[in-house]
């Protein structure tokens, strides 16, 4: 097994996620501000407002980079920070602007490629306050599309470009469950009429509208002189049918799929809806003018792919429950025989089976005809992690376990299926904010010890990385 000669490895955060900083240099609040100050929705009643320190220690985090040999670093920029009331006719705070240039000259110098993500979560809160944010068609890709060309403008020295990371998360999460911000919970009843009813598959539908627009700037404005390229990132989840045996469970494999990547996926390589998502939400779910098919239909230079975990899956008969978006199928981590899809962790939604990550590597590549893949996020919270202490915390052998499980499985992936699969960003570079879970979940190759100064402290799966990929990387 083996990697291609130029594969760009190395480690993933967000804005929020390690910045802190909220009130510096003029950075405007964003909706995780507002949602974090409400009691209940933070685990741990925290915010992203200290966070890691990032925004004053880019120079530390540049060093750890290095002395990790990271080739690659993918981060996102924070909206509020360059723009911070977000809109077309606001105004542009050089400030933000100016550390986020001076950011990539510094990685750049360092010999570390940039992977810039646009949205990771954070819209600036006056754009929600002002027009309901993602619902608002028309403003909200308008004023996407000025955030982007401001970006693609200042930082001609990065090549590779991420509009949005996990719409799914923002569209279910944010507009469906309640668990992330804004905290909506929209179609939670198959009664319910009228768009407030639907507004997660509304959400989805701009966010598209949106990544097709920037694409658009880039490629007309920007890439013509600077090369570069530009993709979306998406996250899904590994099936396995509960029932093998059972048709029923098989297909329903492919429905879940289709409702977490394909919802996306399929409109930027075909064109159009899934029918599976077509035939159950009927007209819940928005409708393409043909310009805006023209817009979205190929609208990927490459694909970005957030991985952690995989589900059995079962089809569920029956009506189903008012408060299930997906109508009728369940994701489990156990089978009928009681064998466990993977080890538990921190997070209730991760458990670490390397060869579903294959197989989805496969499943993609099959579907959307071998494009261009890169790993923007995989890792693992560990169980218990955040109640040992640093001696034990920077022996994390379960997650060198981990990654290299799945690092092996991309390779194999790459050398023995005709996967297209370029580069791999391991989530995270350093523990951090993680979002509704608060800093209880621990993601870090790097521990953060958020008592004492942010002080960081690489653990073994930090510094295994460089010889797992060395090991794999074909010599020139
Ligand atoms: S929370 C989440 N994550 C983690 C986060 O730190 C990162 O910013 C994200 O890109 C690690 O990778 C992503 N994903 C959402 C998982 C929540 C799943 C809840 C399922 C409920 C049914």
């Amino acid at each position: 097994m083996s990697l291609p000669s130029d594969f760009q490895w190395g480690f993933a955060t967000a804005a929020y996620q390690i910045e802190g900083s909220a009130d510096v240099d003029g950075r405007g609040p964003s909706i995780w501000d507002a949602f974090c100050a409400i009691p209940g929705k933070i685990a741990d009643g925290s915010s992203g407002a200290v966070a890691c320190d990032s925004y004053k220690r880019t120079k530390e985090d540049i060093d750890l980079l290095k002395s990790l040999g990271a080739k690659a670093y993918r981060f996102s920029i924070s909206w509020s920070r360059c723009i911070p009331l977000g809109g077309r006719n606001d105004p542009v705070n050089q400030k933000g602007i100016d550390h986020y240039v001076k950011f990539v000259d510094d990685l750049l110098e360092a010999g570390i490629t940039p992977f810039i993500t646009l949205f990771h979560w954070d819209l600036p809160d006056a754009l929600d306050k002002r027009y309901g944010g993602f619902l608002n068609k028309d403003e909200f890709t308008a004023d996407f599309e000025n955030y982007a060309r401001v970006l693609f403008k200042a930082i001609p020295k990065c090549k590779h470009w991420i509009t949005f990371n996990e719409p799914w998360c923002t569209s279910i999460l944010g507009y469906n469950s309640g668990y992330f911000a804004p905290g909506h919970t929209s179609d939670r009843s198959r009664s319910a009429v009228g768009d407030s009813a639907r507004e997660c598959w509304i959400v989805g539908h701009n966010i598209l509208i949106a990544h097709g627009k920037a694409v658009k700037v880039y490629r007309e404005e920007f890439k013509p002189v600077n090369g570069g390229e530009i993709g979306i990132t998406l996250n899904g989840d590994a099936v396995l049918p509960w029932d093998p045996e059972d048709p029923a469970d098989v297909e329903a494999c492919d429905r879940k799929i289709e409702f977490a990547i394909s919802w996306f996926a399929d409109p930027i390589y075909f064109g159009k809806y899934p029918d599976s998502m077509l035939k159950q939400l009927g007209d819940r779910l928005p409708t393409f003018t043909p310009e805006e098919v023209a817009l979205v239909k190929g609208s990927n230079d490459f694909y970005g792919m957030n991985h952690y975990t995989a589900n059995y899956i079962k089809h569920k008969t029956g009506t189903p429950p008012d408060d299930d978006f997906l109508g009728n199928l369940e994701t489990l981590f156990y089978s009928k025989s009681g064998e466990c899809i993977g080890p538990e962790t921190q997070s209730f939604w991760l458990r670490p089976h390397a060869q579903g990550f294959r197989d989805l590597l496969n499943w993609l590549s099959k579907r959307y005809g071998y494009p261009k893949i890169y790993v923007t996020e995989n890792g693992t919270s560990l169980k218990g992690e955040n109640d040992m202490n640093l001696e034990q915390i920077v022996e994390d052998d379960f997650r060198v376990k981990y990654f290299d499980d799945y690092v092996k499985a991309m390779a194999k992936a790459y050398s023995e299926d005709g996967v297209n699969v370029r580069g791999y960003l391991a989530w995270s570079l350093m523990d951090n904010f993680e979002w509704a879970e608060g800093y209880e979940t621990r993601f870090g190759v790097t521990y953060v010890d958020y008592e004492n100064d942010q002080k960081r402290y690489p653990k073994k799966s930090a510094k295994a990385m460089k010889p797992l990929f060395e090991s794999l990387i074909e010599k020139k």
